[in-house]
């Protein structure tokens, strides 16, 4: 077993079923002309973590440990889009519309694509996921099942919006989960700061938090 120093107390894993959910590290959320920049964030907030989500990724890939990709997105006839995400709000270019990086949101096109810092190498897995939690109308499931997963450790954005809702999925079904803090962004820090909270409140209701050092020191 290895044990992190993590938040409200420490997490232990066994290094044999853990594996690493990156959620939805995409240019569509993290550079300008994507989903992200559409909806009026500051994009740049986000590229701040691609250091640490790097570290992450290299932790599991030395270890030889799972890894899976995780990417928000639609067909591109977009009959997995439900018409309420699409017409919600007043972006600037709704989701199926041309930007400047393809069509918003849409499988294959460049924005949809991770970005290049962060590549899934072979043996990775890369989920398309239409909705905010990566269990929803995904094997994901069946991927964990198969790999006989117990705990999963986290990174990716939006912290409050897709990693929280996929920890909720993942807790839900009996995971044990660890949301690594400098490897998450929100375009908003104080979501990003509410989410960490009520994730770790109660006793680790939906899991636990802790910086990448703490996860790399434990399983040097
Ligand atoms: C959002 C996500 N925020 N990946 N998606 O719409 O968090």
């Amino acid at each position: 077993m290895i044990t992190v120093d993590a938040s409200p107390f420490a997490y232990t894993f066994p290094p044999d079923k853990v594996a690493l959910i990156v959620i939805d590290m995409q240019r569509d959320f993290v550079e300008p002309g994507g989903f992200g920049d559409t909806l009026g964030n500051d994009v740049s907030r986000l590229q701040a973590i691609l250091p640490g989500v790097a570290g992450l990724l290299k932790v599991f890939r030395d270890n030889g440990w799972p890894v899976i990709h995780t990417r928000e997105g639609h067909r591109p006839d977009l009959s997995d889009c439900p018409p309420a995400k699409r017409l919600r709000g007043s972006p600037t270019l709704r989701i199926g519309d041309k930007g400047p990086m393809g069509r918003i949101l849409i499988h294959g096109e460049p924005g949809h694509g991770i970005v290049d810092a962060l590549a899934p190498i072979a043996g990775e897995y890369v989920l398309d996921k239409p909705g905010k939690g990566a269990f929803y109308a995904t094997d994901l499931g069946t991927i964990l099942e198969g790999l006989g997963t117990t705990h999963l450790v986290f990174a990716g954005v939006t912290t409050e919006v897709c990693v929280q809702t996929t920890m909720r999925e993942a807790n839900d079904r009996g995971f044990d989960n660890l949301l690594i803090e400098d490897a998450t962004e929100s375009y908003f820090p104080e979501f990003k700061d509410a989410a960490m909270a009520m994730i770790r409140a109660q006793g680790a209701i939906v899991g636990w938090t802790a910086p990448l050092a703490a996860l790399a020191a434990a399983v040097a």
